[in-house]
């Protein structure tokens, strides 16, 4: 059990509430991925206030308007480039798609971006993907461009080039900064850029010496053209795993308001165990939310019929669990097609399709039965809203460790199909 939420059902006086403020920022940061957690630090300040005031009705309310910002944050995200930078497979690649699915957005070498189009993540309905003309389109005229496309709609905005980046966009970069939005410089294609430097000077070839030079060039063209320290992150749409793409992830992450981050981390693809790992964290502070909130409800009066241990919504979550980390029957499918085995074989491999015989484990009664001892101690009989709260942490830590285990567990066997 976390140790602050036992710290908290163990005592209830003044003393320890305000003992657990004291502890409640370092013993967050314990709990969130390097990329940053879901809590302002204005919300946490408030929770924390309210703790040390022993005033748990609104330390409830604080936790609970952060999980409501959190599941209906809307993420809209522009991506914006010359005709063939790639644009589109960026999208697709970001949506976990193959440029060949069918809601996939076009990709070819024809200029198929003349109008502002948006792409729903077909997981996460909130969040969007906005791929817009480029820069070196005849349209483009960069003091009406934002205007244009509506900028006050994008949380920030990517900007794509496959080679050097335009006067234009470093024209658009300044505006999009002058509005106060963020931007991102990306130069895709690196891999082709690697493979044809290796192809025409095989002797001297070096991987880190060819990516030192695009990114020496793309940063000195833009500074030349008035960015100061631009921020350029080298990748390659085929690998989301090599090159700078993990680092463009987590900046993204790290630089958007903490209510919005959830969404993000959630729709990344489970390319590498960092990123399955990441987003376990994720969903790991999300369910220490929960519970805190359980267990602050379980010492105010009247509060109390709001938490209890519904199966359907435990089965609701597990079935979101294995959305989230790519499990779902709709993946099974596609992840048996792509290992040439069958579904059953696959869905035989994983441990976390079988939710009785994850509900049924007894160690989680138990767990919760332990915990609460010492609740029982200060209110002086079973108070089987805290059992049911405790049983869900429990419970929801169980799927989350199963499900992320069983997606590593494949990405191991994709990998190695990869490789052979
Ligand atoms: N090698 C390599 N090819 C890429 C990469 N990204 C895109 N491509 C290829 O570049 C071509 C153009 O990609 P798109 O994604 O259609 O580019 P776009 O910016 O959407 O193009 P328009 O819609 O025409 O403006 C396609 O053949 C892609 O397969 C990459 O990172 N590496
Ligand atoms: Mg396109």
């Amino acid at each position: 059990m976390d140790k602050f939420i036992s710290a908290f059902l163990k005592d209830a006086s003044a003393k320890n509430f305000q003992q657990l403020a004291v502890e409640l920022l370092p013993h967050y940061s314990t709990l969130i991925s390097k990329a940053g957690g879901m809590l302002s630090p204005e919300t946490l300040s408030c929770i924390q206030k309210a703790l040390q005031e022993g005033k748990l009705t609104d330390m409830v309310n604080h936790i609970q308007e952060a999980l409501t910002a959190t599941e209906n944050a809307a993420l809209d995200i522009a991506v914006i480039g010359g005709s063939g930078a790639g644009k589109s497979s960026f999208i697709n690649a970001l949506r976990g798609l193959s440029h060949e699915a069918e809601e996939s957005a076009d990709v070819g070498i024809v200029e198929t971006t003349m109008h502002k189009t948006p792409y729903q993540h077909p997981k996460f309905p909130q969040v969007t993907f906005w791929d817009l003309p480029g820069t070196g389109t005849p349209n483009f005229l960069p003091d009406t461009y934002l205007e244009k496309v509506g900028f006050d709609n994008y949380d920030f905005f990517i900007i794509i080039s496959s080679s050097r980046f335009s006067l234009n966009d470093a024209v658009l970069a300044q505006k999009i900064k002058d509005v106060g939005k963020k931007f991102y410089f990306v130069r895709t294609k690196v891999d082709s850029d690697l493979y044809n430097e290796s192809k025409t000077k095989p002797k001297t070839f070096r991987k880190e010496m060819t990516l030192q030079q695009i990114r020496h060039y793309c940063m000195e063209n833009l500074i030349n053209s008035g960015v100061s320290g631009p921020r350029i992150f080298l990748i390659s749409n085929f690998d989301q795993a090599d090159f700078d793409f993990p680092k463009l992830k987590e900046t993204l992450l790290k630089e958007l308001p903490e209510h919005k981050r959830h969404a993000l981390a959630l729709l990344l693809p489970n390319i590498s165990e960092a990123s399955i790992e990441m987003k376990r964290q994720f969903l790991k502070e999300k369910i220490w939310l929960e519970a805190l909130k359980s267990a602050a409800v379980s010492f105010v009066p009247f509060m109390t019929f709001l938490s209890g241990f519904d199966l359907p919504q435990q089965e609701q979550c597990l079935k979101d669990y294995r959305n989230y980390f790519g499990l779902d029957d709709k993946s099974i499918e596609e992840i048996a097609e792509k290992l040439d085995t069958s579904v059953k074989d696959i869905r035989g491999s994983l441990k976390c399709l079988d939710f009785w015989s994850l509900v049924k484990d007894d160690s989680i009664a138990a767990k919760a039965a332990n915990c609460v001892q010492s609740f029982y101690a200060i209110r002086g009989g079973p108070e089987s809203s805290v059992i049911q709260g405790i049983k869900v942490y429990f419970l929801r830590l169980k799927f989350l460790d199963t499900v992320s285990y069983d997606a590593k567990h494949l990405l191991t066997k994709m990998e190695t199909v990869n490789i052979a």
